[in-house]
């Protein structure tokens, strides 16, 4: 089972609700060059089916629930993410897909490189390679 890393986000809660504040190099382990989300997912779709070679990603889900699918290339593990005060941290070379996502599912992401289509393996066989050459 590969192990997962979960960042615990503090969550600065009164009387009128909850604010969190992610800072760079603080709360998450690189600077924070680009931050996407991902919503209004139909049902039954599963996104993802990639990994990258450089890129690392704190994924928060915001809103909702969405499950995340992870695999080095040895081994693999599935992450409920289902709570706006925890991140999962996703290195580079690790294939991703996401699925089981809630019709109110908000999936943010923390990315530590601009957009890059040259940073994407998107075919399976290349990512093993590409892990087994490392
Ligand atoms: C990842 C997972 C968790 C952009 O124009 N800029 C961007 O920064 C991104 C991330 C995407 N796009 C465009 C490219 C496609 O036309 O948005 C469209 C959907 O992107 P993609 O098919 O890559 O989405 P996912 O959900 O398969 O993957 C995304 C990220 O691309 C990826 O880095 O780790 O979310």
């Amino acid at each position: 089972m590969l192990p997962v890393t979960l960042v615990d986000l503090v969550s600065h809660g009164d009387n009128r609700g909850q604010l969190i504040a992610i800072e760079e190099l603080k709360d998450v382990p690189f600077d924070i060059k680009r931050v996407y989300y991902i919503f209004d997912t139909k049902e039954g779709v599963r996104r993802g089916f990639h990994a990258h070679k450089a890129l690392q990603q704190i994924l928060i889900c915001v809103s909702g629930s969405c499950k995340i699918h992870l695999d080095d290339g040895k081994d693999t593990a599935e992450v409920v993410l289902d709570n706006p005060r925890k991140g999962l941290y996703v290195s580079n070379v690790m294939w991703r897909e996401m699925y089981d996502f809630s019709p109110d599912a908000v999936l943010m992401v923390l990315a530590s490189e601009l957009y890059d289509t040259s940073d994407y393996i998107r075919d399976y066989d290349e990512f093993l390679k590409f892990v087994n050459q490392k």
